[in-house]
């Protein structure tokens, strides 16, 4: 059975439903501004410790924290890439920074996973490009796993439009 795809607007840090919050970092995992900022702000310093403490993540990959003051059970921590003009293996890296989100995720037990749009903000992926890859890749590595749903949260409203119209494309659902 495919997982439940769930398009919210706001913070993803209210999220009280997902046993993972995924973070969109960077490679040293010590933090930064934007959803990584908010995120550990809310979860608290022990969390930042423990990303201390793993080494890094490469662009691509993700690592998994506990989640502090969240809601949350989990954090993973993954690492889209940077726009570099999208000649750069830029696609193949976001799908993989989903792909690798959901395997963690799956493999801490988590059943519903919440996801901003990694790479969007600060690293400057369009998002008409990236909202299709993201929908497209966390419905497929789901697949198979215990992960019921799927919950994006969109932080404005062209992000949130882009991922409303990838989640009606083929292999994508309205939630
Ligand atoms: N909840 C949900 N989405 C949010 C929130 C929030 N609280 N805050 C921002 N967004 P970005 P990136 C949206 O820049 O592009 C950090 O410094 C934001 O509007 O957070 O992957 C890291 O440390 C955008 O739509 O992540 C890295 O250095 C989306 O989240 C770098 O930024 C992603 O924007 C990563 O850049």
């Amino acid at each position: 059975m495919s997982a439940k795809l769930t398009l919210l607007r706001g913070d993803i840090t209210t999220d009280d439903r997902a046993d993972a919050i995924i973070n969109a970092a960077n490679s040293s995992l010590m933090g930064g501004g934007g959803v990584d900022g908010a995120i550990h702000r809310a979860a608290g310093r022990e969390i930042l410790e423990e990303c201390g403490r793993l080494g890094g993540c490469a662009t691509g990959d993700a690592k998994a924290t506990g989640a502090g003051r969240l809601a949350a059970r989990h954090i993973v921590h993954t690492v889209g890439p940077v726009w570099r003009g999208g000649d750069h293996a830029e696609e193949d890296q976001l799908a993989s920074a989903y792909r690798r989100s959901i395997e963690v995720a799956a493999e801490c037990g988590a059943r519903r996973v919440a996801f901003p749009s990694v790479s969007t903000g600060v690293y400057g992926f369009p998002v008409r490009l990236a909202a299709p890859i993201a929908v497209r890749t966390v419905l497929a590595a789901a697949a198979g796993t215990p992960i019921e749903e799927i919950r994006f949260w969109l932080f404005d409203d062209a992000t949130y439009a882009a991922f409303a119209d990838a989640a009606r494309l083929p292999g994508g659902r309205p939630g």
